[in-house]
């Protein structure tokens, strides 16, 4: 579709009533669009017409930004990030849009004069959950960082209908609901149908000979999808910068197949509507795991083709030759699954736009960047190669034939290696033959990123281990972080009031300021009001246990916390160990001194994945017993908070005193909640695992709680040959802890319900437990006693936080820039004809 130029449109000045942001004119605009956009007036209105009214009052002010945004990076041509991720996992927009537009206070006040909360409007938002836990919310903290440090940046993926299902807990069992996001609309998305594509699926290919002789390759697809782009603005904190992320939903081609219709086939013609539409339905489930589904594959090529033709377009509208496609995109791949670019935007090139193998290669290796986020084997996606024919015949020719100059170039370097050559073939052929998308995607991008020290160790020493002996160039690591703007100015507004009233607020933007908090951890005035703070944002809590689960917490207790995706390698059960560790004690004694906890946990299990979920009704079982037991009084309780989501990740980080990040040393590759919890005050129990290293090193030993085996232990334990059983008869109280939940002491005399788990532990332990148990129980006896000491540990808190500034988004996206992408900011300044009077 063209674009019409209208001057006298181009001239026109924007209406106040849609900019301005003094309280008499917000309250004009919400009750305006509460009308005008809802059909509805005060006397009618539920609380969600007044959200919607709320949210297109807040969009109408950031529209100014996000068109000159967009006209800006047009006109220069700018050079632009692609990040390409099946996975955003974006949290409620409104309270991050006012935080990030300045407006929070301003918005308050006029909601409040209308006899509105502004909390309990922010509350009514449905999140877009469409990730599935820390991969999905790093992609959401670079946008916010890319759009604050105002880096030209497109977010792609996919506009799922159904995100990470509704957790319910039923019997202390998780029970899955679809996640029904766009039911009430979503205020903050614009369609642009102008800019659909086609993508093609299964069918075959055929060579021919070209008008200049060449040889040339057509596919003839089996199945064509429509992509249509939906775009959510990104707003950068307190910038003019509005970025966009792009997600694609999939359409039939056309609503109706007509020659079906006409022949009476109504419903075969529907048919292929709903096949269609199948591609974006839903979200897969899976954290750090990859099943091989067929339709898994489709979405992949699905939204990297729609993304990689939606760039193709850009470079032509901005008159940029397609020869300088890298000049104008750098295309971050988050994991593997985008990694079907590599073979994608050879095909573009070479098939659709007539360049020749060798210029395109060389293109799209300039061009593609790889991020690796995992170390669990399992998570290493592979397709069959039968797969891979049925529905991309023509990405597979493309494989093989980057895999034949791959294994070349490989024999030339290490000569007579043949071995070598089979562990790094593209394809893996020792039984049924699969595409490794990882070897894919460091043979088709120019750099390879780990996302914390640790982790990119390890991939350089084993698991990519032969791709670094050949391009060790390639390898670099990128230590993950997180947003202040959500995950502190957001979600803990009285915390960050206390800070920017000692250092101002310019930590905000440069998380590194924190560290002049340092200078008041000896003002006793100071250590009052941030022990006063975290006690009230407890209170919160206690209050939403109180109503949600029906538990009374004792406000005083630690509140010792693990929320995170359930995963044996996150070792919930090792903390589920320690419980019964401390209900044993007090059972043996009842009249023990004991610190007071209150246990917290939330997360989600893949709905396939038995073991997580019947850790999960581990955990509801003890609280069962535990809470309700009266030699226990109020020592300890144990919860489960249901359906953990961003929005309510942000009620949990800032009530927190011990963040819980135990698992296996080596399996996590960075993880980020850690730093969310330890930007918010709380103390960490951890292993030397993923991040959990740097942040112990910023912070320091002394305000860091470490136990458990280090990497190279757990290897050489393995390599030993590890007998858990050993553990267990050795280890009195690991044995009592055992030995209670086989009497079925947790589960009203079923000895058979925890059966599985306890045998994976005896038997096998794959994750160690037994191993850490004993290390894992002394720490937690020091956390103990340290909270005794109330000055130490809030001091101990204070400079947790003062020290995480390294952990901003923000330093990894400026690492991201220098060392990948060579990109500069591009500021945005607002052009006069769409300029706020105000
Ligand atoms: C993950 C890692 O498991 C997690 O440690 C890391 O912090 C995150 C972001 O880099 O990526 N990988 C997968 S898969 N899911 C994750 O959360």
């Amino acid at each position: 579709m063209q674009t019409v130029p209208n001057h006298q449109v181009d001239n026109l000045q924007i209406e106040d009533d849609r900019t301005g942001l003094s309280v008499e004119c917000l309250k004009r605009a919400f009750l305006d669009n509460l009308f005008y956009v809802q059909g509805k007036f005060p006397k009618i209105a539920t609380k969600n017409d007044y959200y919607m009214a709320l949210a297109y009052t807040v969009r109408d002010r950031l529209l100014q930004r996000w068109i000159n945004t967009a006209v800006i990076y047009t006109e220069r041509a700018s050079r632009t990030v692609s990040y390409l991720s099946a996975e955003f996992l974006m949290g409620p927009h409104l309270g991050n849009n006012l935080v990030n537009l300045g407006i929070y206070d301003q918005v308050k006040q006029a909601v409040s004069e209308l006899g509105l909360d502004l909390e309990d409007l922010l509350e009514q938002e449905e999140e877009p959950g469409l990730g599935n836990g820390g991969l999905g919310r790093l992609a959401a903290c670079y946008l916010d960082s890319m759009a604050t440090l105002e880096i030209p940046s497109l977010g792609y993926g996919i506009r799922y209908e159904f995100g990470i299902f509704d957790q319910d807990i039923r019997d202390g069992w998780q029970v899955e609901i679809t996640d029904k996001w766009l039911h009430c609309g979503n205020p903050w998305e614009i369609a642009r149908p102008e800019w659909e594509v086609y993508v093609r699926l299964g069918g075959h290919t055929e060579a021919y000979t070209d008008e200049h002789g060449r040889y040339r390759v057509r596919w003839i697809p089996f199945q064509v999808i429509k992509g249509v782009p939906h775009d959510t603005p990104i707003l950068g904190y307190k910038t003019n910068t509005a970025n966009t992320l792009r997600l694609w939903t999939a359409e039939a081609p056309e609503s109706f197949d007509f020659a079906a219709f006409n022949s009476g086939d109504y419903l075969g013609a529907v048919q292929e509507k709903m096949v269609s539409e199948n591609l974006s339905k839903v979200l897969y489930p899976n954290d750090d795991s990859s099943q091989g589904k067929r339709l898994r594959l489709a979405q992949q090529i699905f939204f990297v083709s729609c993304s990689l033709q939606d760039m193709i377009r850009i470079v032509f509208r901005q008159n940029v030759p397609l020869e300088k496609f890298h000049e104008k995109f750098v295309v971050q791949l988050n994991d593997t699954h985008p990694a079907i670019a590599v073979a994608e935007l050879m095909r573009l090139l070479i098939d659709e736009h007539d360049m020749g193998w060798d210029q395109a290669w060389q293109i799209t290796q300039k061009s593609l960047a790889y991020t690796n986020h995992t170390l669990l084997p399992e998570a290493l996606e592979r397709w069959p190669i039968s797969l891979f024919r049925e529905l991309l015949p023509r990405h597979l020719e493309i494989i093989y034939e980057i895999n034949y100059h791959f294994l070349e170039e490989v024999k030339a370097k290490f000569p007579g290696d043949s071995d070598r050559l089979r562990r790094m073939s593209l394809i893996d052929e020792s039984g049924e033959k699969y595409v490794r998308m990882a070897h894919l995607a460091c043979v088709g991008s120019h750099s390879i990123n780990g996302v914390a020290a640790l982790h990119t160790k390890l991939l350089q020493q084993d698991v990519l281990r032969d791709f670094y002996q050949m391009y060790p160039e390639k390898f670099n690591n990128k230590t993950n972080g997180v947003t202040p703007r959500r995950f502190i100015v957001l979600s803990n507004p009285r915390l960050t009031n206390l800070i920017s009233s000692k250092i101002g607020d310019n930590w905000i933007k440069h998380l590194e300021d924190l560290k002049h908090l340092e200078a008041f951890v000896d003002d006793p005035e100071f250590c009052s009001q941030w022990r006063s703070i975290k006690s009230a944002i407890k209170q919160d809590l206690v209050a939403y246990i109180a109503q949600q689960n029906g538990i009374t917490v004792n406000p005083d207790s630690i509140f010792d916390i693990q929320a995170k995706r359930f995963h044996e390698y996150k070792r919930q059960h090792l903390n589920a160990l320690h419980i019964i560790t401390l209900y044993n004690r007090i059972k043996a004694n009842p009249d023990i001194d004991i610190t007071p906890r209150t246990f917290i946990f939330g997360g989600k299990a893949a709905p396939g994945y038995y073991m997580a979920k019947l850790i999960i009704k581990l955990l509801n079982s003890i609280g069962d017993v535990v809470n309700n037991d009266p030699d226990v009084r109020d020592r300890l309780k144990v919860v489960f908070l249901k359906d953990y989501s961003v929005k309510f990740a942000q009620r949990v980080y800032p009530a927190a005193d011990l963040s819980e990040q135990i698992s296996m040393a080596g399996k996590e590759a960075s993880g980020t909640g850690n730093m969310k919890f330890a930007l918010n005050g709380a103390l960490t129990i951890g292993t030397l695992d993923g991040a959990n290293v740097e942040i112990r090193e910023e912070v320091g030993e002394d305000n860091f709680f470490i136990f458990g085996l280090t990497a190279p232990e757990v290897y050489a334990l393995k390599a030993r040959g590890y007998r858990p059983l050993d553990y267990y008869h050795s280890n009195r109280e690991l044995k009592a802890v055992i030995d209670r939940i086989a009497s079925g002491h947790f589960s009203h005399g079923d000895t058979k319900l925890f059966k599985p788990l306890l045998d994976s532990l005896l038997y096998r332990d794959e994750y160690l437990l037994f191993a850490d148990y004993q290390a894992y129980i002394d720490c937690q006896d020091r956390v103990s006693q340290v909270y005794r000491d109330r000055d130490r540990w809030t001091r101990m808190s204070i400079l947790n936080a003062a020290r995480m500034g390294k952990f901003s988004s923000d330093r990894s996206i400026r690492d991201y820039c220098q060392d990948i992408w060579n990109i500069k900011p591009v500021p945005i300044e607002l052009g006069e004809c769409i300029q706020a009077k105000e």
